[in-house]
């Protein structure tokens, strides 16, 4: 079933210069990129994606890492698009993700993840709302669709 997914390069990702290897790995994985935003999180905006966590004691440096510097926001377009998404980026704790993954290649804290995900179809809908608004993603014809896609 054709669904979207929100992803983040978050400011680690920005300022290490790994935008292009991050969006890279999407494209060549088959996902469609629908949407794409350079912007500056504030308070109120990290605090309402990542509410699921405000009880959590890393919750505070959580917050200050996202607004420490600009991320790029994305809807990403596919087939199980959450689930692949999550899978190229691998497990939440760098030194947990396998080689291959965006974490495990780049990453080695939990807290300089580099990425964000969807964790579910319901959550991708609300991030994407919460950063895109209504009619944020482009409807569009990719060519290469025949080759990605089976019927
Ligand atoms: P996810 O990003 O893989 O969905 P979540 O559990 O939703 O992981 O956590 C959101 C983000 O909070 C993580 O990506 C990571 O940056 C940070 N985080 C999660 N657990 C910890 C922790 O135990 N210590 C520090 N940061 C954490
Ligand atoms: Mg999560």
């Amino acid at each position: 079933m054709m669904e979207r997914t929100f992803v983040a390069i978050k400011p680690d990702g920005v300022q290490r210069g790994l935008v292009g290897d991050v969006i890279s790995r999407l494209e060549r994985r088959g996902l469609k990129l629908v949407a794409m935003r350079l912007m500056q999180v504030d308070e109120d905006l990290a605090g309402r994606h990542y509410s699921e966590h405000v009880s959590r004691p890393f919750f505070p440096s959580l917050v200050s890492f996202i607004t420490s510097g600009p991320i790029v926001a994305m809807i990403w377009e596919a087939n199980n698009a959450v689930a692949l998404a999550r899978q190229t980026m691998g497990a939440t704790n760098p030194g947990d993700a396998s080689p291959g993954t965006i974490r495990g290649d780049f990453g080695v804290d939990i807290g300089r993840n580099i990425v964000h995900g969807s964790d579910s179809p319901e959550s991708a809908e609300r991030e994407i709302g919460l950063f895109f608004g209504e009619g944020g993603a482009l409807d569009y014809a990719r060519s290469a669709d025949q080759w990605i896609i089976e019927s």
